[in-house]
């Protein structure tokens, strides 16, 4: 079996580098699309649903086909540190190459907002981290005027690389799929990732790679919906602290996506949200962090509309690892704490 080379290699002719780009790479991309009977039977006919799951790259995060690009482009432009705003995947993904690349990357997180497990990577990825007094908008406004001001690069996905790297998911499900799929349900928080979607299925339908492009079809946590409700929100509230973000940077080109797609943004509840965390987990084995629940939560709510005999992939954007506290928290399991070490014990709370 010939090894995956990470995503630039694989996808170099459609990246804008060249010979003399350095390639920092943890051998991102390449994730699996996979079947998940559960959701398909809920939503009937005969759909076919599967995830796109990439919270199996090198961080846990799609952010690391965005990171693999930028940290690349900003090595050959000579950069020695980079910065980046972040709810805390971008702050792992961003640490983890730039450290990689032999730079310094300082993060700007939510104070208390951040998943432990995105916590615990940035800070052994030796990030310079600052937890600022107040949300994502915030520290992003802080980060922008610092890269203006100061010799660091911005690895949000302001950052067009970002974008370029992240493109090449959509590539990946048309690859395995041999078309495009009918709808492709995906979380919004800043809203880049639903933009390099499109641009990715634009230009493989453009390069005659498929014969369709998918509706675009974006969700996020109603506490936190701005592109929802067409309006910035202040104080931005969700279980899914990944998309707690209130004023999305990417927020045309996101409406772009969803105008020429024929899609739709609708919000899906903290519950909604868990209870489609939880049946992954429960049915499919397969388990995501809750922002990433939110597309499979917002297929199920729009079931409704699903066409007859679609295929639909939903994007699972990070790994359920990332948020220990969010699965302890939030589950249906059977957990019998302080058993005695006795056979019978044990037989008799199994039911035998
Ligand atoms: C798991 O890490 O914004 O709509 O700072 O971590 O492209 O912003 C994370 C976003 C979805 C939303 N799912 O993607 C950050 C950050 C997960 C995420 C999103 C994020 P965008």
């Amino acid at each position: 079996m010939k090894r995956w080379p990470g995503l630039i290699k694989s996808y170099r002719d459609w990246l804008p580098v060249s010979e003399s780009t350095p390639v920092i790479t943890l051998k991102e991309g390449g994730t699996p699309l996979i079947p998940v009977a559960s959701i398909s039977k809920r939503i009937g006919g005969n759909t076919k649903v599967y995830v796109k799951y990439d919270g199996l790259n090198p961080t846990g995060s799609f952010k690391d086909r965005g990171m693999t690009m930028a940290i690349s482009k900003a090595k050959e432009e000579g950069c020695k540190a980079v910065i980046c705003a972040s709810t805390g995947n971008t702050s792992a993904s961003a640490a983890a190459y730039a450290k990689r690349g032999g730079m310094r990357a300082f993060v700007l997180i939510p104070d208390g907002y951040v998943a432990q497990g995105k916590l615990a990577q940035a800070l052994v990825y030796g990030a310079e981290i600052l937890a600022i007094k107040g949300n994502f908008d915030h520290a992003l406004d802080i980060v922008r005027e610092i890269s203006d001001s100061y010799p660091v690069t911005l690895v949000n996905s302001v950052n067009p690389y970002r974008l370029q790297g992240q493109k090449t998911a959509a590539f990946e499900i048309i690859d395995d799929l041999g078309e495009a799929p009918d709808w492709l349900c995906i979380p919004m928080g800043n809203a880049g990732n639903i933009s390099a979607y499109w641009m990715g299925f634009k230009e493989y339908f453009n390069a005659g790679k498929c014969k369709n492009k998918p509706q675009m079809m974006g969700f996020q946590a109603s506490g936190s919906a701005p592109l929802v409700y067409n309006k910035t929100i202040i104080d931005p509230e969700t279980i899914a602290t990944a998309i707690r973000i209130g004023n999305p940077v990417n927020k045309e080109k996101a409406i772009k996506a969803k105008n020429e797609s024929n899609g739709a943004f609708l919000d899906v509840t903290d519950k909604e949200i868990i209870e489609a965390y939880k049946l992954l987990g429960k049915e499919e084995g397969i388990f995501c962090e809750p922002a990433s629940a939110a597309s499979i939560a917002g297929l199920l709510k729009r079931k409704d509309e699903v066409p007859t005999n679609s295929t639909i992939v939903c994007v699972l954007t990070g790994n359920g690892l990332k948020d220990p506290e969010c699965a302890i928290e939030n589950n249906d399991a059977y957990f019998h704490k302080g058993v005695e070490a006795n056979i019978k014990k044990v037989a008799s709370i199994m039911g035998f």
